[in-house]
């Protein structure tokens, strides 16, 4: 039995990890240590809630004295650390708590993890930490780290925390570094389910800058399946990259939106831009396609219809967000949105 501490589990992806990994086998316990910050949310884990391999704690992965209870009173074996500040246009609104949550934190978990002596620890990182492409080319594990957000520089000091805990003491850490993901769940701050839900609402659709941005897409469910290969299988001490091969402009992802919804291109707002705005994210996913085994299982056409339905299906999930804190996140990041042209 796999004793596994899954951080940030009420998030976007580690929910969905949770649900999956506990629909499929019987050989894992799961406790699920969430701060239930705004993205926080247990709607997303009422169909596991009352399963008997699974235990929520509310808390801070910041505190110590809770971390070590819960690494001594559950027998934690492995660690897989999704809990993070995750929205780049928030970090740029104020970085510190990116780094205090971000950095500190899988320090306390890391420092945990040597002191319990446990068999993996999974961090799941980013492929932002590579910083930005030109039009050529792709990250491999082995490009240099240039973060440029606040975000991407907090996520890149954790990998090097990470990697220095098991070079000096031989902590069984393996990162794993993820392109973009989109599915069922993900909070309405990030481009997909922003805009799914603008177009639905009749509201703009703004895009930053030209739409000309390059994003690597992955549908949730196929990165999940890699983080439980690497889970199962994932050498101690490596660095796996994960994504579709499925690079698309902002502005195309928009209008195929607009597109399956039949809402007219008159919603599409060209705003001011992010600042510091990466231009292009493409992953090489072949080490782990190789070594693991891994493939994505699902075609972007048809993952992007599946969710585009899951939101119009799930419409309570969402106006309880919009209607929420989220109001003043919108008109803090967008009211002083200029047009671009
Ligand atoms: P999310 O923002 O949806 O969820 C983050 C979760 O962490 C929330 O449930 C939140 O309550 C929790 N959390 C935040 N601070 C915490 C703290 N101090 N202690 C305990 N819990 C805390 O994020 P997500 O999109 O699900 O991303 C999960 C992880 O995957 C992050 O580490 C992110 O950097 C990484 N990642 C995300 C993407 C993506 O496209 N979303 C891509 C690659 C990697
Ligand atoms: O309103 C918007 N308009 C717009 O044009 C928003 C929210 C985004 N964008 C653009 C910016 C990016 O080029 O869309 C692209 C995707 O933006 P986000 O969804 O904010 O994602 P990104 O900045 O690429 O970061 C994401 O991928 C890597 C996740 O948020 C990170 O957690 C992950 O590490």
């Amino acid at each position: 039995m796999k004793r596994i501490l899954v951080t940030g589990g009420a998030g976007f992806i580690g929910s969905n990890f949770i649900n999956y990994i506990l629909s499929g086998r019987k050989d894992v316990f799961i406790v699920n240590l969430d701060k239930l910050t705004y993205a926080g949310n247990l709607k997303n884990l009422t169909g596991v809630e009352s399963h008997p391999n699974y235990k929520f704690i509310k808390g801070d992965i910041v505190n110590d004295e809770l971390v070590k209870y819960i690494f001594e009173k559950y027998e934690i074996t492995h660690v897989i650390n999704f809990a993070a500040e995750s929205h780049v246009d928030r970090s740029i609104l104020g970085s510190e708590i990116f780094f205090r949550t971000n950095v500190l934190g899988t320090n306390v978990l890391l420092e945990n993890a040597k002191e319990f002596e446990i068999e993996k620890f999974i961090q799941i990182s980013t492929d932002e930490v590579y910083g930005s492409l030109g039009s050529e080319g792709q990250f491999e594990e082995t490009t240099p780290l240039q973060p440029n957000s606040p975000y991407a520089a907090s996520k890149a000091s954790a990998d090097m925390m990470a990697l220095a805990f098991h070079h000096t003491y031989g902590v069984p850490v393996v990162i794993t570094r993820c392109s973009n993901n989109y599915g069922q769940l993900q909070f309405p701050e990030k481009l997909i389910p922003l805009m799914i839900i603008n177009a639905l609402n009749n509201r703009k659709l703004p895009v930053y800058g030209d739409g000309l941005n390059i994003r690597d897409w992955i549908y949730v469910i196929d990165h999940n399946k890699a983080i439980e290969l690497v889970l199962d299988k994932g050498k101690i001490g490596e660095v796996y990259n994960i994504g579709a091969n499925t690079e698309k402009t902002n502005i195309e992802i928009v209008k195929l939106i607009l597109n399956q919804l039949g809402k007219p291109k008159e919603l599409i707002e060209f705003v001011k831009d992010r600042p510091g705005h990466d231009k292009r994210y493409a992953i090489n996913s072949n080490k782990i396609k190789n070594e693991l085994g891994w493939e994505p299982g699902h075609s972007f056409e048809t993952a992007m219809k599946d969710t585009i339905n899951w939101y119009l299906e799930n419409v309570n999930w969402w106006t309880e967000i919009i209607s929420g804190d989220y109001r003043n996140y919108y008109k803090l990041q967008y009211s002083s949105q200029k047009m671009y042209v």
